[in-house]
């Protein structure tokens, strides 16, 4: 993006927050085709958060070709590609991508774990990524070329912490996470801190690694030192794993959680010892605001489910490009200047913007599993 183009960035930025929504304006890009590429998990491990993911980018496509979502008239299109949660998959995608001469922008990938083997490699090259589900400590400050459209943990297990204490007014916690991964590592850390900045006596620390299966030893260690609390910093397959056999063993200590028990199908996997357990979110379904009503009844009307938090950062990080192509940006230069610009967005996240660090600006809810998803905590 040359010199002069910023202004008008700027200005058009302004035009776009007050003209009404609807049909597809015409903007610098009109009749120019953008290719964003997208990795996701959309099978193994990792599938359970990939698989929404995928289908907000489908929606987006045809919002995109409806108009409904403009990009000034341009042909944007966002191509998934699955990785199938397997960090050298993402590898390949990513070089792939940032080689192909007709991507300027990569979204995804989906796990932290996964955004540590492949963001520098983009930022070694300056080129643009935005992670939209990529919460762990250290992930934007990788390079100035990486976004997050996602609320890291350091953003809202504090609130959770704070939320559920101001409520059970709890004296003591265990802490149980995976140590062998950079989202779940980050959970354990933040919830030690946060429990001991509340004045919480962290009475046991257990660790596990991923597609562990047998967590009765440690939930066993746990209880016989009767914490009112435990925190889980587990992605789902473990997750559920934990909560199900806390469950079978008789726990009956409150249980809060990170970013990975964000799926809505914790309780069908795990069972009623998932009720009431609680977790900070970036979204929450049932937000009554009109473009989140909006794309909930779109995306129940062509998935037969409702979304989930993922699948809004997805819809959101596709709503921040389509803004930034129909501000005229094309280019991986004139994407990183773009998003550089970026104030606020209107998104189904609602409003948010990018702070210094290319962290969201945005704040979290709390929420408390029940039998079908998420409800608020009270
Ligand atoms: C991360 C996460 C996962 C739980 C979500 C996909 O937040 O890996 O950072």
């Amino acid at each position: 993006m040359n010199r002069t183009s910023v202004p008008a960035l700027a200005l058009l930025a302004v035009v776009a927050l007050v003209a009404p929504s609807g049909a597809a304006s015409k903007g610098p890009a009109a009749g120019k085709t953008v290719h964003i590429g997208v990795i996701a998990d959309v099978t193994g491990g990792a599938g359970v958060y990939g698989t929404p993911q995928k289908n907000a980018y489908e929606l987006a496509n045809e919002d995109i070709k409806s108009g409904k979502l403009d990009a000034g008239g341009a042909s944007l299109t966002f191509d998934v590609q699955d990785a199938a949660s397997d960090g050298a998959q993402v590898v390949n995608l990513m070089q792939k991508f940032m080689t192909d001469g007709s991507t300027p922008l990569v979204l995804g990938p989906t796990l932290s774990g996964e955004a540590f083997k492949a963001f520098p490699i983009a930022a070694r090259a300056n080129f643009p990524v935005m992670g939209t589900s990529t919460t762990a400590e250290g992930v934007t400050a990788m390079g100035p070329s990486v976004y997050r459209d996602s609320l890291a943990e350091s953003q809202v297990i504090p609130t959770t912490v704070k939320r559920t204490h101001d409520k059970w007014h709890y004296k003591s916690a265990a802490v149980i996470y995976g140590d062998d991964n950079a989202f779940t590592k980050t959970d354990g850390d933040i919830f030690t801190r946060e429990l001991k900045a509340a004045g919480v006596d962290v009475v046991d620390t257990e660790t596990f690694h991923i597609k562990d299966t047998d967590f009765q030893p440690a939930l066993t260690r746990i209880e016989s030192k009767h914490p009112d609390v435990i925190a889980i910093g587990a992605l789902f397959p473990e997750a559920t794993k934990i909560i199900q056999q806390a469950g079978k063993l008789g726990i009956k200590a409150h249980m809060i959680g990170g970013n990975g028990l964000n799926a809505p199908d914790m309780y069908s996997v795990a069972g009623p010892s998932a009720q009431g357990t609680v977790v900070g979110a970036a979204w929450y379904s049932g937000a009554k605001y009109p473009s989140n009503l909006d794309f909930v009844k779109s995306y129940t009307a062509k998935y037969g489910k409702g979304p989930d938090q993922f699948a809004a950062q997805s819809y959101a990080a596709a709503q921040i490009v389509a803004y930034l192509v129909a501000h005229g940006a094309t280019t991986k230069d004139e994407m990183l200047s773009g998003l550089h610009n970026v104030r606020v967005i209107q998104t189904v996240l609602g409003p948010i913007g990018f702070d210094p660090n290319r962290d969201v600006k945005s704040s979290p809810v709390i929420l408390s599993i029940v039998k079908d998803g998420f409800t608020y905590f009270h």
